[in-house]
């Protein structure tokens, strides 16, 4: 008796566990509701506007997305995409989302080099949450082969994010640097998340991103 007890005791808490489990995934049955963690691919952000360059070649808007989204990709990147040729002095990469309430989050960025090892640091690849500037002192990005073998570092802000209620920017910015052989270089990005620990975080990613990439 005390054994099936136990054993009752441990299914319904196991089931307990599982229930808030399902609600973190942000399904669109309840509203996207994300339970604070929001992770927005770099491949699904606003590109229209971005004029990149690579290694051997230049690539504006969306034609910066690498990666073919199947099986294999998926495996090395989140989503099997992620945005590179971004060695262009000046450029910005926005991403824009909703909080329901002023709070404070933690920002991830996941990073990626084709440069060799990278350390970036505020002067050279700029972080700005709502228009301003973070400081952070400096992310060790590891260097991959090739696009192909692009590994992911997380790079974490030592310091926490504001969020307004409402609407958000983070945007990545590449300054005058040297990362590209005394050029200006920059980061490949896979995503950022941004987590806080009581606001429901939202943001529409443009998904047919990287299909429209055949037409221009
Ligand atoms: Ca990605």
């Amino acid at each position: 008796m005390k054994i099936k007890k136990l054993l009752g005791l441990i299914l319904a808490g196991a089931t307990l566990a599982t229930l808030p489990a399902f609600a973190a995934c942000g399904t669109p049955e309840d509203g996207g509701k994300n339970n604070g963690t929001l992770r927005m691919e770099a491949e699904y952000i606003n590109l229209d506007d971005a004029q990149g360059a690579g290694i051997s070649s230049n690539q504006a808007g969306v034609a910066m997305i690498h990666g073919d989204g199947d099986a294999t990709d998926k495996e090395k990147w989140s989503e099997g995409y992620y945005v590179g040729y971004t060695y262009a002095t000046g450029l910005e990469l926005t991403f824009e989302f909703n909080s329901d309430i002023a709070t404070t989050a933690t920002l991830t960025l996941l990073l990626g080099s084709e440069l060799g090892d990278l350390t970036l640091v505020p002067e050279k690849f700029g972080i700005r949450v709502n228009g301003e500037e973070q400081t952070y002192t400096s992310f060790s990005v590891y260097g991959s082969a090739d696009m192909e073998a692009a590994e992911f570092d997380k790079c974490v802000l030592p310091s926490p994010i504001n969020l307004v209620a409402g609407k958000n920017t983070v945007t990545l910015v590449i300054y005058e640097n040297d990362y590209k052989s005394g050029a200006t270089g920059g980061p490949m990005i896979d995503y950022i998340e941004v987590k806080s620990a009581n606001a429901n975080l939202t943001w529409t990613p443009k998904t047919d991103n990287p299909s429209k990439r055949g037409e221009i």
